[in-house]
């Protein structure tokens, strides 16, 4: 999801006017007030509420037809909103030690850390900051491998071929679009790191850090103290992943005592697994049916799959998707211009004109992410009301978890009950169920966490240009126990074939979300009173889970993260007690398997 919100305007009337002699004059002589405060945030709620629309429209036109023009409106665009919000953020600092009502407060610090990538007050390097972000996203949304193969077509190659070399030529041949990125990268970071110390932040990594509603230092801690909850049971996973590669590819392409290979893992980043199932499936524990083959059986095709998401909402009370969405959605890839093909949910106006951008594939991997965007989408509308400084996430891991906690409740019940499947597989199943579930969520977690583990580190300067892609495979290594397949020439630049590095999507979100999904799934299983495994809860048509989680959804951004999730879970900490619940029954079954093996990297 791109996230326009304070990201600035161009009509900088209240700056102008504060910047005037006549006004500097009466700044210097009358301390600023309460009244100031207030009135400064209503005028940068007007301005926000003008550049937003007119920004969505050119980030739109961009992402749908990307072509030297539109990268050219997006980088002008852009330049616009970074040196507002900028502006906005040093007036914010203004009023640090004014007495201001809780709103105030709230909406004055969300100006001084909402910017993503903050450029310095001089104008050329905002400027050229905003062209580095619009090529390098640009670069992405076009690249083709030495074949002339995009991201989609090895995306699924990497899911469904077993043929090692493949594999491993679509693995290197994608990574063959990110060398050219990185001066640009390494410019940006140093241009963004200056605009960052110019608003009192050490570097742009603190500066995300600092957006949780705790001291930036704590939230450190926190995103560790989440993977050492989990860890141990991704170390079961991966151990029993890596024995079954080896029976698969021989133990000499996967060592049993070192990290595996990145390209045998049915992900082109290796960051979700589920579609090497059939490679790793338990013998006599199968789930019994392949969503993505029964898709295709039921002839859905792409408008049919975001129906039966909006379906599972409306079951839960939400008003259906407007007309526009469907009208102005682009659901699939059009066959004769550049897309950016990586999944968005878009609000153009702040109110109704919510739309999706993926190039869908009949696939259950697609089938999930459509209601990972739509969670965005229905958020969006949830909180429409609000003042535009509050139209956001509780925190942005809870946008990134509304629509998978909706994809988790995906059951064989569910299913069933929807017409994609005629049998709900008995209990034995369980295992190969929760297998499945694990191999996408579990997996993903070290992943996660890592890459802006990684893009704090170049932040921070720790890593720098020479060392940004050793950096990237030591914590790939380090978090995910997953190695290069081969070594990385010296130009590599393997992050930037991720489309978070060179889109400059903070990353810490997902890893968030997807400890948030399960504890949201479980307080929502409670409400609805099921008694049973988490793994077959659905909470498909509970109108009064719905109002609920509508209720949390309404708060937008409006109090502390805490307040949201005690709002819905009755709990204030983020917390991975429901994940290890959740797969409480598969870790025992790892566990048993991997008996006699030697675990760990
Ligand atoms: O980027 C996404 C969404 C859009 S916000 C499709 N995700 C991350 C990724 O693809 O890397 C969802 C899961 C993680
Ligand atoms: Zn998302």
């Amino acid at each position: 999801m791109r996230k326009f919100l304070l990201t600035g305007t161009t009509a900088l009337t209240l700056v102008l006017a504060a910047c005037s002699p006549a006004s500097e004059e009466k700044a210097a002589a009358k301390a600023p007030t309460a009244e100031d405060a207030k009135a400064f945030i209503a005028e940068v709620e007007k301005e926000y509420n003008d550049y937003y629309p007119y920004a969505a429209r050119t980030y739109w036109i961009q992402a749908n037809f990307v072509t030297v023009d539109s990268n050219a409106l997006v980088a002008k665009v852009s330049a616009e909103g970074t040196a507002m919000a900028v502006k906005f953020a040093n007036e914010a600092k203004k009023f640090n030690d004014v007495e201001v009502d809780f709103d105030t407060r709230r909406k004055l610090e969300l100006l001084k850390q909402g910017i993503t990538l903050p450029a310095p007050t001089d104008e050329a390097e905002n400027k050229e900051l905003a062209e580095l972000t619009s090529e390098l996203d640009a670069m992405y949304a076009t690249g083709k491998d030495p074949k002339g193969r995009n991201d989609r077509e090895l995306i699924k190659l990497m899911a469904e071929s077993r043929n090692p070399d493949e594999l491993l030529e679509a693995w290197e041949g994608w990574r063959t679009v990110s060398p050219p990125m990185k001066e640009k990268y390494a410019r940006m970071v140093e241009i963004a790191n200056e605009g960052a110390r110019e608003l009192g932040y050490k570097d742009v990594g603190a500066m995300w850090r600092a957006g949780y509603d705790m001291p930036a230092d704590e939230f450190r801690a926190e995103a560790d103290r989440l993977w050492e909850q989990v860890k141990p049971l991704y170390t079961s996973l991966h151990c029993y992943v890596r024995a079954k590669l080896g029976d698969k590819y021989g133990t000499d392409k996967v060592p049993q005592d070192g990290a595996i290979p990145a390209h045998l893992l049915g992900n082109m980043w290796a960051q979700q697994w589920g579609n090497i199932y059939d490679l790793v499936k338990p013998g006599d524990s199968d789930i019994g049916y392949d969503l993505t083959a029964r898709l295709k059986a039921k002839d859905y095709d792409e408008v049919q799959m975001v129906k039966t998401g909006e379906n599972f909402f409306s079951s839960l009370g939400f008003a259906p998707l407007p007309e526009t969405f469907w009208e102005r959605s682009l659901i699939k890839k059009p066959r004769d211009r550049e897309v950016q093909c990586h999944a968005s949910a878009w609000s153009i106006d702040n109110k109704d004109d919510i739309r999706i951008k993926m190039c869908t594939q009949i696939t259950a991997d697609d089938f999930e992410t459509i209601h990972h965007e739509l969670g965005h989408n229905y958020y969006q509308r949830a909180y429409n009301d609000l003042s535009i400084l509050y139209q956001s996430g509780a925190n942005d891991g809870f946008h990134e978890a509304i629509g998978d906690t909706i994809a988790l409740s995906i059951t064989p019940a569910y299913l069933k009950q929807i017409g994609l499947i005629d049998e709900v597989p008995s209990a034995e199943g369980d295992i190969g169920l929760l297998m499945s579930r694990a191999l996408d969520k579990v997996a993903f977690l070290p992943f996660g966490l890592m890459v802006d583990q990684w893009r704090w580190k170049v932040f921070n300067g720790e890593l720098t240009p020479d060392t940004y892609n050793s950096g990237w495979w030591e914590l790939r290594e380090k978090y995910q126990g997953v190695k290069a397949p081969v070594d990385r020439a010296a130009d590599a630049f393997d992050p930037g074939a991720k489309y978070h590095i060179p889109g400059n999507t903070p990353y810490m979100r997902y890893f968030l979300a997807h400890i948030l999904q399960f504890q949201f799934h479980k307080a929502a299983c409670e409400m609805a009173g099921f008694k049973g495994p988490l793994h077959r809860c659905t909470i498909y048509d509970n109108k009064e889970v719905g109002e609920k989680f509508n209720a949390m959804l309404e708060m937008g951004q409006s109090r502390p993260w805490q307040e949201a999730l005690q709002a819905f879970t009755g709990e204030s900490e983020m917390d991975a007690s429901a994940v290890l619940e959740y797969f409480a029954p598969l870790q025992k079954w790892l566990d048993e398997q991997n008996e006699g093996r030697s675990c760990g990297w």
